[in-house]
């Protein structure tokens, strides 16, 4: 069980969920451009409708009142509320302030994400992260946002998943807007990237009173395969934090979170990129590393290790058939929750909220029109359960399932499902899933 002011919530983002993508003097994001692209989506599918929630946002808020949460997880789409003059839309305002004002009706605290992948196209044309100037239209964008929603949101998430933004978005560019970084404009943009979380932080710490704000990168932890073998335990942890060059290091963990939480960069970064390093001055670490009030991580699997007979790491291979998701990423791996927040609570000492956690499961609609998906009432239930053990050793404050609704999974298209709820694309129709029952009633007993 776990604690009374528990945060038991959803997430969803604005490209997944809202369609309407050109209403009320909306922007092009890049990923408006990207899926026009032949090749780019699996299913050759976009975001142009999907859960139609810029329409249908009071349903959606039905959806999470019936479910019990206390707390909806959603981003904002910087088009939206900011059109290529760089100046506030305010029927875009209005969109976010409506949703606001109805989730507190039903008392749900609403937790903004500003960044969760939807550059305004006309930005990415200026350069996109490689524009020094990025942090400072990302403060602009803030300053408009936290200024409009002043009253009602009192809980920011600057920047979510910034390694997919680099590493998917800008080195395999499978995701947009798919423009190759070579390493040194790797560090630069990911320097950069920083920055906007800095100044947002700043922005957001003078227009909210009592306000908490995090950053949500996501990261895949090392998880010992014998849990009783402390040495073992503390290879995870170093390898966990480990800065390589040759590794997939805009993936990684420290690159971000280091100089968010630590102050700076470690050593091993200024060492593995001393040929190449961005412009880095003191100023900006200190904008950079203000403090926040918690570590948010989206966690959805992990990878096993063992000590081999010299007593080296080694990685164990999941074998054929290891359960896993509708997606080739996601295995079973319930103990990322109990060994990621654990890891990143002994580096980085802040409270924890899982800010994204989910399963996606092939589901169907059953003979009886409803949607059994045992698998991922499991994937649920496993997961807690590690999570409320170690919520019981640090302070783990929240967890928000991903996703309340299927919605449009990127370069995957429509295809995964990750929901609660079904949507059913032909018609536009939402089922509840077995899962949001099962996700019901954890709520309401306060756990597993
Ligand atoms: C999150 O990203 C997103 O925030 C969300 O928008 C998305 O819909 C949801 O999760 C479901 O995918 O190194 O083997 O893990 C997904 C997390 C992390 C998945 C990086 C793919 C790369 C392969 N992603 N991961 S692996």
């Amino acid at each position: 069980m776990f604690n009374k002011d528990f945060i038991f919530g959803c997430a969803t983002a604005s490209y997944q969920i809202e369609g309407s993508v050109d209403k009320d003097g909306k922007t092009e994001s890049i990923w408006d451009s990207f899926t026009k692209i032949k090749g780019k989506i699996l299913d050759s599918t976009d975001g142009s409708i999907v859960c139609d929630s810029y329409i249908k946002y009071k349903d959606d808020v039905k959806l999470l009142h019936e479910l019990g949460v206390n707390a909806y997880r959603f981003s904002i789409a910087w088009t939206r509320v900011i059109d290529e003059n760089n100046d506030p839309n305010q029927k875009g305002l209005d969109y976010y302030i409506n949703l606001c004002r109805e989730l507190i009706k039903y008392n749900i605290k609403p937790v903004v994400t500003l960044y969760h992948w939807d550059m305004p196209k006309w930005l990415d044309d200026l350069g996109g992260f490689l524009n020094d100037n990025i942090s400072d239209y990302f403060m602009h964008y803030t300053d408009i946002v936290t200024k409009a929603l002043n009253g009602l949101v009192s809980d920011y998430i600057t920047i979510n998943e910034p390694q997919c933004i680099m590493f998917l978005g800008h080195r395999l560019c499978v995701h947009a807007p798919g423009t190759y970084y070579d390493d040194k404009d790797m560090l630069h943009a990911i320097h950069n990237l920083l920055l906007c979380h800095g100044k947002a932080v700043k922005v957001i710490r003078k227009n909210v009173k009592n306000s908490t704000v995090g950053f949500a990168p996501c990261s895949r932890p090392p998880v010992p395969s014998d849990r009783l073998n402390k040495d073992l335990e503390k290879k995870c942890f170093d390898k966990y934090f480990e800065l390589k060059r040759e590794s997939e290091y805009p993936n990684l963990v420290p690159i971000y979170s280091d100089p968010i939480f630590l102050g700076d960069y470690s050593k091993e970064y200024y060492e593995e990129f001393k040929d190449i390093l961005p412009n880095i001055t003191k100023e900006d670490l200190e904008l950079i590393s203000q403090p926040l009030d918690y570590i948010y991580q989206n966690f959805y699997t992990g990878n096993y290790y063992s000590l081999d007979s010299n007593n080296n790491l080694v990685k164990d291979e999941f074998y054929p058939g290891y359960p896993e998701g509708n997606i080739d990423w996601l295995q079973v791996v319930p103990e990322t929750l109990y060994y990621g927040p654990k890891f990143l609570y002994e580096r980085y000492k802040k409270p924890i909220i899982i800010s994204e956690n989910g399963f996606c499961n092939n589901d169907v609609i059953f003979l009886d029109g409803k949607v059994h998906d045992s698998e991922r009432i499991d994937y649920i239930n496993r997961y807690l359960i590690e999570l409320d053990k170690i919520a019981k050793e640090i302070p783990v404050k929240g967890y928000f399932y991903w996703s309340l609704f299927d919605n449009f999974e990127w370069n995957s298209g429509l295809r995964k499902r990750f929901g609660l709820v079904y949507i059913n694309y032909k018609n536009n129709e939402r089922i509840k899933k077995d899962s949001y029952y099962e996700y019901s009633k954890i709520i309401k007993k306060g756990g597993i």
